[in-house]
């Protein structure tokens, strides 16, 4: 009898595919009372699957009394609850390193799209208004700017490595230095800000960074300055981004992250001065192949008795 599995929201096709070939799915989005498909698969389920912005709460994990792996689908577990899985003994597989390339891919191509304004020269074009209008306005080089990466870790290190393709300075934040690099180590956040062109949000997230770029840090950044996030929404106050963006008190922003996704504010999809992404920065075809094997990869290996390949907890 294949192994019980609750799947919370559904993923990449052919991860859910193979998963679906391989053990018992038991698919919450689908139930139509959830409370009681947890009660009648609470004595099954030893192994739950989900992906990073679904994780796994602690309200969910009470009702399942017998899981004891989490196999996230993203390097991301700050929707999983640690606190709980580690007093409870639960393990949480995750999945780095196979998806840092396209997200620090896309980064430096969010810092380059907010500096040039690409998306409005691409509707510059494309609406005709170089004919109408005349030229397109000009916008900011990048190459050769300051750069102040918020989260040296796995990714934050692989943008770092693409921004000196681009004669960047780069600095960085951390809870403490790393002693494998020779960037200039900040310890505080606003003053990293004050001291560059654009700061990129690239931490592994965790609830307690909440808010974390707020009015001062933005104020820091001050109205030169571009604003990168691919970490996760929760980590800057998404009001005071829309104000600083409003006001021009920042020049700019590019957000593959928000803070209630799927949903984006209104004010935000109206601004000029802002590229977004619907948070596709390991969205590609490779990279999701890769990261479904490794989770599945995660769930075989701890069900088999072995230690997982990736993991937090
Ligand atoms: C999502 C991510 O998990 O890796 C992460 O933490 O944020 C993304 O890769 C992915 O979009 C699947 O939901």
């Amino acid at each position: 009898m294949p192994q019980s599995v609750l799947l919370i929201n559904p993923i990449y096709g052919p991860t859910q595919t193979e998963l679906e070939e391989n053990y018992t799915v038991h698919k919450l989005w689908e139930a139509t009372d959830k409370t009681r498909l947890l009660t009648d698969i609470a004595s099954d389920v030893r192994a739950v699957a989900t992906d990073g912005g679904s994780g796994a709460s602690a309200e969910l994990l009470k009702q399942l009394p017998n899981v004891e792996v989490i196999t996230v689908f993203g390097v991301g577990v700050d929707a999983v609850d640690l606190d709980y899985c580690k007093a409870k003994g639960i393990r949480v597989g995750n999945t780095p390193d196979v998806l840092t390339d396209d997200v620090a891919d896309l980064a430096v191509g969010l810092c380059l799209a907010s500096y040039r304004q690409m998306t409005n020269a691409h509707d510059h074009a494309k609406n005709g208004l170089w004919e109408t209008q005349g030229p397109m306005p000009l916008t900011a080089k990048f190459s050769g700017s300051r750069v102040g990466i918020f989260g040296l870790g796995r990714i934050g290190l692989a943008i770092a490595r693409r921004l000196q393709g681009f004669d960047c300075h780069i600095s960085y934040c951390n809870r403490k230095p790393r002693q494998d690099v020779t960037y200039a180590y900040c310890a505080d956040v606003k003053k990293l800000a004050e001291s560059v062109d654009c700061l990129v949000v690239a931490l592994a997230p965790t609830p307690d960074l909440a808010g974390m770029i707020d009015a001062e840090v933005l104020a820091a950044l001050g109205p030169a300055g571009h604003i990168v996030n691919i970490s996760r929404g929760l980590v800057i106050n998404e009001d005071v981004l829309i104000d600083a963006l409003t006001e021009n008190r920042i020049a700019g922003a590019g957000l593959d992250v928000f803070a209630n996704e799927p949903s984006i504010p209104d004010k935000l999809k109206e601004l000029p001065n802002v590229v977004l992404q619907p948070h596709v920065a390991s969205g590609t075809v490779q990279t999701r192949y890769a990261m479904g094997k490794l989770m599945l990869e995660n769930l075989a290996k701890y069900l088999s008795g072995e230690e997982l390949t990736a993991f937090v907890a």
